[in-house]
């Protein structure tokens, strides 16, 4: 079963998506997302110029071997581009695998570890009513554990905010939180952490009134904040009994956990912009959290994932798979397969798609009753409609960046 053609397919329905799509030479086709925020070009060059290539005439079965090909014979390893190029034909090979073999992937990554897929959406506002309203229209959607972000008095936009202003085009469409914003630049925000710490036990302290003990209650402290920062935040939040607080602070000086742990019993996540399990070795060898974070799309696909997430579950470290909208439905959907066969599933996050998206990507994945599933079609369960796709070229779209009241650039 050969690869036979390799297509890279650029879309903006709702938000910039990046796909690969593989064909063998008996028809059969496969599906994987390469789609890196505010960067998505870079990945389309990286696949078309380097890649595809390479691709052409090779066996479609070899998963393994075609990932280690890619990733020792490009000499210059790891990294967001790379990682997210090679998860894109990884996650497209097991789809077509799957297919072939006649059963939906998870089925072939080791069968169901349970029946469906814990998942919490984002819940957000600028003030306590809008936030105990999101967090209501979250339980609404059905919604049984819900992460929560709130607007900090003083400070314009911050992330994670949803607001109702929505996309040109799309004004007062209430519009959940797409970080990315279409544009020749990137938007600037204003920080300030000690305003932020001060504010957000605060929120808990209401919402925990509000909502009761039960309700699993997450929050993205995005990067931002100190080792020392992170540790006062997660201690102050501990009255609250938080699911998890995630990336507490920047993780590319993996021991800066240790101040945290030494500090707080709060749960820890971290690992959305990791990419291999080497950004992950210490911080699992050495218990620093609890939850890896990490998208397929993002960190070398399924194959690369499932060997971060068994080497964590030696710790008792579960998944928290990454799921904005940014992640494309064939991500979504691979991580759904990968999180239904792993014993060590933990929690799986879901920002709906919009409509336009909807209709380019095809899905087979349910949503019901706070639970995912990735559905019984065989693959991935999700196709491309090519049609629907060009209707919508790419656009110019960045993540915003941050400064201080000193004007000194911050992690955003
Ligand atoms: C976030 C993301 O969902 C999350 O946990 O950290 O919204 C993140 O900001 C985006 O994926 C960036 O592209
Ligand atoms: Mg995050």
């Amino acid at each position: 079963m050969k690869i036979d053609k390799a297509e890279v397919i650029v879309t903006s329905p709702d938000r910039n998506f990046v796909t690969l799509k593989l064909t063998t030479d008996d028809g059969l086709t496969g599906l994987g997302d390469a789609t890196l925020n505010g960067r998505e070009l870079s990945v389309v060059a990286y696949l078309t110029e380097h890649i595809v290539p390479l691709l052409l005439g090779r066996d479609a079965h070899n998963i393994e071997d075609t990932w280690q090909f890619l990733y020792r014979s490009a000499y210059w390893r790891r990294g967001p581009v790379t990682m997210a190029a090679i998860s894109a034909v990884d996650v497209a090979l097991w789809d077509i695998k799957a297919k072939a073999a006649g059963m939906p992937l998870y089925q072939l990554l080791g069968g169901a570890s349970r029946t469906g897929l814990l998942a919490y959406g984002h819940a957000s506002g600028k003030s306590l009513n809008e936030v105990f309203d999101s967090v209501n229209s979250h339980l609404e959607q059905g919604f049984k554990a819900i992460r929560v972000q709130t607007g900090v008095p003083g400070l314009e936009s911050i992330y994670g905010i949803a607001s109702n202003k929505g996309l040109p085009g799309n004004e007062g469409v209430r519009y959940d939180h797409e970080p990315a914003q279409r544009g020749a630049l990137p938007a600037e925000e204003d920080w300030d952490t000690r305003s932020y710490l001060r504010h957000v036990p605060t929120v808990f302290e209401a919402v925990r009134n509000e909502f009761g003990p039960e309700l699993p209650l997450l929050h993205d402290g995005h990067h931002r904040m100190t080792p020392i920062q992170a540790a006062k935040l997660g201690k102050s939040l501990e009255p609250y009994d938080l699911f998890w607080l995630e990336d507490c602070t920047p993780a590319e000086n993996q021991e800066a956990l240790r101040l945290v742990r030494q500090h707080t019993t709060t749960p820890l996540a971290i690992g959305e912009i990791f990419n291999s399990i080497w950004d992950y070795q210490q911080i699992i060898r050495e218990q620093l959290i609890d939850y890896v974070r990490s998208a397929v799309t993002h960190t070398g696909g399924i194959t690369h994932l499932k060997k971060i997430l068994e080497f964590a579950a030696q710790y008792q470290i579960k998944s928290g798979m990454h799921g904005p909208t940014d992640i494309s439905p064939v991500g979504m959907a691979a991580a759904m397969h990968l999180g239904l066969a792993i014993h060590n599933f933990g929690i799986q996050e879901y920002m709906k798609h919009g409509d336009k998206t909807n209709a380019v990507f095809e899905q087979s994945y349910s949503w019901n009753n706070g639970m995912l599933h990735p559905g019984n079609k065989p693959g991935l369960g999700v196709e491309l409609n090519v049609d629907e796709a060009g209707k919508y070229p790419y656009a110019t779209a960045y993540l915003p960046y941050n400064r201080l009241a000193d004007g000194t650039v911050h992690d955003w």
